[in-house]
């Protein structure tokens, strides 16, 4: 009913019963809050507790918010525009090029300069507890209770994501965002290029050993036809969070995680420090080889993945085999048919066994509010409304209009692509992305999964997921002591670790330094780190 009138009251110009209804209805909803008459909440404005528009007078909130390469500012994406016209909330951004977000963040931080919230916030967990702690940042479960209905629904139906922004005393400083679609658990699909497999008769590898061959076969047999050694045998994203080298170091029986370095894999509730395990030392020493064979490319490991899409784009075919979670990004659409998924390998063992990610498909840093907002209950009502099914699929995806239609039944179907156009590109452009959730049974009834997640869920489901290890290390709250630990012992074991692989897959040596590489990591607090994860994950398993 509330909905119906205010829709009302904002068509219509101004008229006596309009303003008599408008005040009526302030009153009815006790929405001017007790502290707007206090001097030092003098901007603080009356507002509407349920319904829409949020505020009956525009309000502006200052939101700071990283945004991606191709993204216009924010004020200019369509899907803002529509929440402005619905809530009333007339949002300032300051978005802020994604590369140098972080050191933008921490000087505002630092200087206390502060907007009202950040969007797409970027807090580390050390951020979330430091600044909620200090009172940079305010406590937010309250203000859910009263005024995130659609947050709070999601919180009943999953209690894990409530869990996942609850920080360890108690309080919660941070909104969540998910994804759930069990896509990035498994982020590293090979594929290979059929036409020149089938152009030098040859058959599908099954095996490491028969990979090899067909790497050396595309090296030197010149399958582009262009009389000149151009092919590349194997290329990935060295400790990327996709096309990783994990599930290659796991064809030695163990699937590393090397996402930046992290390592940390999980056996029967055990975390295990893969980068000091035999089957670590035995894969890089191994493929040192290849690399010294010409099969991988030795610029891996600088290379960033602009490069690598490069590679993949030549005028000439010149990649033979890649990691990364799908092909159209690294082949385009024109190559995209050539390049075929490469089913798991045999290891060493004669098992395939594929490695599971430590990156969740939950997040806790999506937005923060500050103590700077003299409006948290509207900052907290504009943002609830992105928590609503619908609005969290275009946040994340794109708006309807320009990715999606509705069907009959009001699900949000995704409409056909311009010629040309990758999705993945499109999406940075009209997908702000930040503040959603998207719950596995919302795909079906709220909208349709896009095209290429499905195909690569198929693909996962054919040929990966039945050899999938069934633990990770899972997105865990540390308290703020298990976090100094972390964060004063981990940065230089990262560099370290992430410095010394390269070096070894590319000019080899793994196994003259290995003993003092260990005992290095030793020396540099690594026992003492997996003891803090450790007690992390006995304490998440004990929940
Ligand atoms: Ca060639």
């Amino acid at each position: 009913m509330l909905k119906s009138m205010r829709k009302r009251m904002k068509r219509s110009k101004a008229s006596t019963i309009l303003v008599v209804g408008l005040t009526a209805t302030l009153a009815l909803t006790g929405c001017t809050n007790n502290d707007s008459a206090s001097s030092n909440n003098a901007e603080k404005v009356a507002f509407n507790k349920t319904g829409l528009p949020i505020v009956d007078k525009q309000v502006t909130l200052n939101i700071v918010s990283p945004k991606a390469a191709l993204a216009p500012d924010y004020s200019e994406m369509v899907i803002f525009d529509r929440l402005q016209e619905a809530t009333n909330v007339k949002i300032k951004w300051n978005n802020i090029p994604g590369d140098g977000y972080q050191e933008k963040k921490n000087l505002m931080l630092a200087s206390g300069d502060l907007p009202d919230a950040f969007y797409a916030s970027g807090f580390s967990d050390h951020d979330l507890v430091q600044y909620g702690q200090n009172g940079t940042i305010i406590p937010l479960e309250d203000l859910i209770d009263k005024y995130a209905p659609n947050l709070k629904k999601l919180f009943e139906q999953r209690p894990d994501l409530k869990k996942v922004v609850t920080a360890p005393d108690g309080h919660i400083y941070s909104l969540p965002r998910a994804e759930e679609m069990d896509l990035i658990g498994m982020p590293n699909i090979m594929f290979i290029n059929k036409v020149w497999l089938d152009k030098l008769g040859l058959e599908m590898p099954t095996t490491l050993e028969e990979y090899h061959d067909v790497l050396k076969a595309f090296k030197e047999k010149d399958p582009n036809g262009n009389g000149k050694q151009d092919e590349i045998g194997l290329t990935f994203w060295y400790n990327g969070w996709c096309g990783n080298e994990g599930d290659l170091i796991g064809l030695f029986g163990l699937p590393d995680s090397p996402f930046e370095a992290d390592h940390r894999v999980v056996r029967n509730g055990k975390v295990i420090y893969a980068a000091v395990q035999p089957e670590f030392k035995e894969a890089i020493s191994y493929y040192n080889g290849w690399v010294k064979e010409g099969l991988i490319d030795p610029e891996v490991v600088t290379q960033k993945t602009e490069q690598l899409f490069a590679k993949g784009k030549t005028e000439d075919p010149t990649l033979g085999s890649f990691i990364w979670w799908e092909n159209t990004e690294v082949v385009g659409t024109d190559r995209v048919d050539d390049y075929v998924v490469l089913p798991p390998l045999k290891g060493k063992d004669g098992n395939i066994v594929i490695g599971r990610s430590n990156y969740s498909e939950y997040g806790r840093d999506a937005f923060v509010i500050t103590s700077a907002n003299k409006n948290p209950e509207v900052t907290m009502r504009w943002v609830d409304e992105l928590y609503e099914p619908k609005m969290s699929a275009q946040i994340n995806w794109g708006p309807i209009g320009e990715i999606y239609e509705e069907d009959a039944n009001g699900m949000l179907v995704n409409k056909e692509l311009p010629e040309g156009i990758a999705m993945g590109e499109l999406r940075q452009k009209v997908a702000p992305g930040g503040p959603f959730v998207v719950l596995k049974e919302h795909f079906g009834s709220v909208v349709d999964m896009e095209e290429r997640a499905k195909e690569r869920l198929e693909i996962l489901d054919e040929y990966y997921k039945p050899h999938m290890v069934s633990e990770n290390y899972p997105s865990i709250f540390f308290s703020p002591e298990e976090l100094e630990v972390i964060n004063t012992i981990e940065p230089e074991i990262k560099t370290f670790v992430k410095q010394k692989e390269a070096q070894w897959l590319i000019d080899g040596g793994i196994e003259e330094e290995w003993d003092d590489y260990v005992k290095q990591l030793k020396d540099m607090g690594l026992d003492q780190l997996m003891e803090v994860y450790q007690k992390g994950l006995d304490r998440y398993n004990k929940q």
